[in-house]
């Protein structure tokens, strides 16, 4: 068939699909996810007594969404200002948000802060500063290092896809020990010492999703160690800055010890949380360098990643939280805030523990206690976890994750009845 006749006998075909069905005919129907997806089940869930204890997003007591009176604030302020605009920002964002951003993180006088050696770029949130940094070390790694990634196991469902579509082979590092509900820093040890020199190694930098397990601070000594020993690049997921103890300064230790021992990295960080700004997708991505013309070079480099996937970031949430970090009222009320959300979640973890105990369900629940952050890592099995959902109308995840966050204590006693009741029949 010559090309003519071919394309020719193409467009036939395409215009007979297009009239008889769909182009998309052959396209599937994909799974939910099994975060953001419990959210819809739950909201499809027509029962009374339904609870979302799947997407990690903070409620009051009264189980109502939270925005920060600090976050109120600045927002009105924005809006009152007669310098306001809607112009387009620059490709790297709000440069005020980057800088305070990077501070927060690192800390005013960390060496890298004090020397300009961090690039910084303001990001979709979280996930948008995973997004864009996978792609620029998947470009700009040396061409000799490997393009993998090392996760932890388990870790937040979408890493993985994360970094798979800018490009890694992804690859796991033993994290949880299901037996003693703690952290396997053997086994973590024995894999980050096997990973190839010049692999990605993924950090949670406190409150690790889901697990609510972190590093003592004796044993993020020892990963440094490792880290540097094994010539390993570190990317830190900050996604919980102030979530775990309610300090934000206690909760970045572990990127400060990193930076602080003169290493460079890659840090993501997420406001979603920490400043109740989850649909804002506030957040920032930093690299943390040798020196300053090396940031300098990086950051330009960042902008070409960012320009053709989204041109410029959305400017709101980073004017806010601009505003809460630098205004020195707000960011006090925010500190203020930040703390009481952590100590409610807190709360929430002594009154599950005490109603799981009051009903003698088996096993032993101090974990519920133990564990760091927004989620408590429950061990149930996914049968356990599907009639939750299914006779009880508690979402959670699968794996047996529940977001503390989502639960007050007038909930806490009926989860606790929905447990034991699953334990028992599942
Ligand atoms: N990194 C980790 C470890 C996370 O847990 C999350 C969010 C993000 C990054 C990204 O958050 P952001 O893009 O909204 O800033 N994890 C949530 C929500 C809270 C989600 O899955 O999107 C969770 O429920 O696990």
């Amino acid at each position: 068939m010559s090309p003519e006749d071919r394309m020719e006998v193409l467009t036939r075909q395409f215009c007979a699909g297009q009239v008889n069905g769909s182009t998309w005919d052959h396209v599937q129907q994909a799974p939910p996810d099994p975060i953001i997806g419990v959210t819809d089940g739950w909201r499809a869930d027509p029962d009374p007594r339904k609870l979302n204890l799947g997407v990690g997003a903070y409620r009051t007591e009264e189980g109502k969404p939270y925005v920060l009176k600090a976050v109120r604030e600045a927002e009105q302020q924005i809006l009152a200002d007669p310098a306001m605009n809607k112009e387009y920002l620059p490709i790297s964002g709000n440069p005020e948000f980057n800088r305070l951003a990077r501070t927060l993180a690192l800390g005013l006088s960390s060496p890298a802060i004090q020397q300009n050696r961090v690039a910084t770029v303001q990001a979709l949130s979280g996930t948008g500063a995973l997004r864009v940094g996978a792609e620029f070390l998947s470009t700009h790694l040396p061409s000799s290092f490997p393009r993998i990634v090392y996760l932890p196991s388990p870790t937040w469902g979408n890493h993985k896809s994360i970094f798979a579509k800018a490009g890694f082979q992804v690859r796991e590092y033993r994290y949880f020990c299901a037996g003693t509900r703690g952290l396997d820093f053997v086994g973590m040890v024995a894999d980050l010492k096997a990973a190839p020199p010049g692999s990605v190694l993924l950090l949670h930098a406190c409150a690790h999703n889901p697990t609510g397990v972190d590093p003592s601070p004796e044993q993020w000594k020892q990963l440094l160690e490792v880290t540097s020993e094994g010539r390993l690049i570190p990317f830190f997921d900050m996604a919980y800055q102030g979530f775990a103890s309610g300090d934000l300064d206690a909760d970045a230790a572990s990127v400060r010890l990193f930076v602080d021992a003169g290493l460079e990295l890659v840090l993501g960080q997420s406001f979603a949380k920490n400043m109740g700004l989850y649909g804002e997708r506030a957040g920032a991505l930093s690299v943390v360098c040798k020196s300053k013309d090396v940031a300098t070079r990086v950051e330009s480099q960042l902008k070409l990643v960012i320009r053709p996937m989204y041109s410029n970031p959305p400017m709101h949430g980073a004017a806010i939280a601009a505003r809460v970090m630098g205004d020195p009222k707000l960011n006090e009320l925010w500190k203020e805030e930040l703390r009481g959300m952590a100590d409610r979640i807190k709360l929430m973890r002594k009154v599950l523990y005490d109603q799981l105990v009051a009903r003698n369900v088996p096993g032993d629940w101090s974990f519920v206690l133990k564990q760091i952050g927004m989620f408590s890592f429950t061990g149930m099995t996914r049968p356990q976890c599907e009639l939750l959902v299914s006779k009880w109308h508690v979402h959670l995840t699968l794996d047996g994750r529940i977001s503390m966050a989502g639960l007050s204590a007038t909930t806490a006693p009926y989860l606790a009845e929905a447990i034991a009741d699953v334990i028992k029949s599942a």
